[in-house]
């Protein structure tokens, strides 16, 4: 094969780079650069390798996404192995990297024929090393651009993480359609359950367009998202203002916004409110049955698409914590979904339900999801999709998977998570997620024989649904490293690849983002892998003992943050006799009814249901042994004395990192262990005294425990 003739027939666009990423300007060590500062590689070996594959790109088309794919190659070339590739339409030496999305590059189509069949999906990308007439080229192509920017991504990310770039056939397809962050950010600024400054969008300012919505547009891409919405779930309660989104002047701020996303493959959609019929249309009624509200949805999402053509569609909270919803007009949640739905549907929008409804305070607020929305089994239409968060409560540090996940085979499903750390501890403490989120997607629901598990079912490989996915309450906001915790940009990584493959192991995922954010000192990332992998259970040990959760203190102004156990006895049931909350068939609430026949056995079972989630299901004296052989009230004072232990371990194995980290980082994230170590304390006495009181028994290592009046 003539490479020359071949290259001669495509059409190149060279474009000049303007390296317009705000980061350039700022300080190495804050934190902004997140997990793609890419960092000079100091091996040699590798260093002569990547250079000899990296002098120049070609680049086979000319659109706003492969110019993003250009641009992130040019600077991540340039900083990892100092010096600028060439732009070219010919190849010029050998060491070429060729990016263009399959189906519209000649070119590769003629060097690679027929790999396309190696692709399943539209995202899906290949890295393909070639050598032709001795000359070394790396082709990064899929079958559209959006697949194209994520192979360079994945491109970079192998310098990043030190390995070969020589002789690679790799192909990666994304295992979920749908990964999607949710902003819970309020036009004016504020962010619900943010704990990272104020929101980075600026709407008095949009749409003016801010470097930091370029970077977080790369963040996004970076690690395969590809939709996010843009506000907060809850638009009017508490004076909130996100229903005004749907204002023609916040379109056109929004069509700002969209544009920027667009050119990182990455979908805008918002969160609307269900009454907005009747708040900015002034209709009487919101009701789904009535012609005109019916219409008005129609023209508001005719308007929007008019303007931001690929809009993703909207996010609804509706019938749940003052958010108003069709229940008003004695409609179901399928009658409200499915008439927003109809509007979107001849746009290829989509209509994304949140599950999370409960109310009835003299039903335990576990079952109530389900008992809600198994009624409309079967009802929604096909571009609904029923977002459920992962547990029945609310983002516990640890509760089981919600039992309505498989439960509706016939209606799409999408896992929500949460990345901002709510009920873990915000931006104080360390709590690497990824375990967490590894045993939910794991999690075997039986719902449809062995191997139901809720991957397969929010992926729609389970019950082949047209409409699944992932979605993420983000965690990023205005602070300088994004995060408020920089190790916090852990999370937000980890969720991202997950979403893209809900497969790769916790370690996995765990050894990129640490290469990837601090290079590859093998006792660096040992050490830090370590600490973040161990910091959920840390979190669990000295926070909320075996499933029993919610221990944390309400509203208030940081609320969901210090141990409160004497105002959250609905939640544990903690008398002077035991502690628990009984979910069983026979005496207690019968939740775990809602689950399948296999599960439902295992946790209604005593004996076979998990310690780490007994008094979830169970309410049992302070005596009663666990599997362990401890008794529970024994393992309430160890588990809280080890977490809070742990954390003065993590802290030291950080200081032992000074002289390899930055020095600011550093500072940092000792500055946050320490504040944690202080906190975990609290915790720690709080609990042991709490349960001390109630129960009378003592320590039995004799450790000192006090009776605090609470
Ligand atoms: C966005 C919990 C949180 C609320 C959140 C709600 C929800 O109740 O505390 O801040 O509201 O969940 O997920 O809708």
């Amino acid at each position: 094969m003539k490479i020359k003739t071949i290259f001669s027939t495509g059409i190149f666009l060279i474009i000049p780079i303007i390296l317009m990423f705000s980061y350039v300007n700022i300080s190495a060590e804050n934190g902004y650069k997140f997990w793609l500062n890419y960092k000079k590689i100091k091996n040699e070996r590798l260093l002569e390798e990547y250079r000899n594959y990296c002098k120049e790109i070609i680049v086979a088309e000319d659109n706003e996404i492969i110019n993003s794919a250009r641009n992130e190659l040019v600077l991540g070339i340039s900083c990892m192995l100092g010096f600028k590739p060439d732009l070219t339409n010919d190849t010029v030496s050998s060491g070429s990297i060729l990016i263009g999305s399959y189906l519209n590059s000649p070119l590769i189509e003629k060097l690679l024929p027929n790999f396309e069949t190696n692709l399943k999906s539209f995202d899906g990308y290949g890295i393909i090393s070639l050598e032709v007439n001795d000359k070394l080229y790396t082709v990064i192509t899929g079958k559209t651009d959006q697949a194209v920017l994520y192979g360079v991504f994945n491109f970079l990310k192998l310098l990043q993480t030190n390995q070969s770039i020589d002789k690679l056939f790799l192909i990666d397809e994304p295992v979920n359609k749908l990964r999607l962050v949710n902003h819970w950010d309020n036009p004016s600024g504020t962010i619900e359950r943010g704990y990272a400054g104020r929101s980075i969008f600026h709407w008095d300012k949009l749409p003016t367009i801010e470097p930091r919505y370029i970077d977080y547009a790369r963040m996004l891409a970076s690690m395969g998202i590809n939709g996010c919405v843009i506000n907060n779930v809850n638009t009017v309660k508490h004076n909130l203002t996100g229903w005004k989104l749907l204002t023609p002047e916040y379109i056109q701020k929004m069509k700002s916004l969209a544009k920027i996303f667009r050119s990182y493959g990455v979908k805008l959609y918002i969160s609307v409110n269900f009454f907005s019929p009747v708040i900015i249309g002034k209709l009487n009624s919101a009701d789904p049955f009535d012609p005109s509200v019916i219409q008005w949805w129609k023209v508001k999402v005719n308007e929007i698409y008019s303007q931001i053509p690929d809009f993703g569609g909207f996010l609804v909270k509706a019938d749940s914590e003052g958010e108003p919803g069709p229940m008003k007009y004695s409609r179901t949640h399928a009658d409200g979904a499915n008439m927003m739905a109809e509007a979107l549907k001849p746009h290829g929008g989509l209509l994304i339900w949140r599950a999370f409804v409960y109310g009835h305070n003299d039903m335990d607020r576990a079952a109530q999801a389900y008992e809600v929305f198994k009624h409309d089994e079967g009802k929604f239409s096909e571009n609904v999709i029923i977002q459920i968060k992962n547990g029945p409560i609310d983002f516990q540090v640890r509760e089981p998977v919600s039992p309505l996940f498989g439960a509706m085979p016939l209606t799409n499903q999408m896992l929500e998570l949460q990345i901002t750390q709510e009920y873990t501890g915000h931006s104080t403490h360390l709590c690497y997620l990824v375990p967490q989120w590894k045993e939910i997607l794991d999690f075997d629901t039986y719902l449809n024989g062995k191997g139901s598990t809720v991957n397969k079912i929010v992926s729609g490989q389970l019950f082949n649904n047209s409409h699944t996915g992932i979605a993420g309450v983000i965690n990023v906001g205005s602070d300088s490293n994004w995060t408020g915790h920089f190790l916090a940009q852990a999370n937000t990584f980890g969720f991202g690849r997950l979403s893209w493959n809900p497969y790769l192991t916790s370690e996995q995922i765990t050894d990129e983002w640490v290469k990837m954010t601090f290079g590859s000192d093998k006792e660096v990332v040992d050490l830090v892998s370590n600490i973040l992998l161990e910091s959920w259970l840390t979190y669990e040990n000295y926070t909320s003992p075996l499933g029993v959760g919610m221990l944390s203190n309400g509203s208030g102004d940081i609320s969901h943050y210090y141990p409160a156990p004497e105002k959250r006895q609905k939640f544990h049931h903690a008398d002077k006799f035991g502690v628990g909350y009984d979910r069983t068939e026979e005496t207690g609430t019968g939740f775990v009814n809602q689950y399948s026949k296999t599960n439902s056995e295992m946790y209604n079972n005593i004996d076979t249901c998990p310690d780490e989630l007994l008094l979830f299901f169970h309410h049992v004296p302070y005596t009663h042994k666990l599997k362990s052989g401890k008794t529970v009230i024994q393992h309430i004072y160890e588990s809280h004395f080890d977490g809070a232990e742990r954390v003065f371990e993590m802290k030291k194995e950080w200081i032992s990192l000074s002289d390899k980290i930055d020095i600011e980082i550093h500072k940092h994230v000792l500055n946050k262990l320490e504040q944690q170590y202080e906190q975990a304390c609290l915790w720690r006495d709080t609990i042991n005294n709490f349960f001390f009181n109630l129960s009378g028994i003592p320590d039995d290592q004799g450790r000192l425990l006090k009776n605090n009046n609470f």
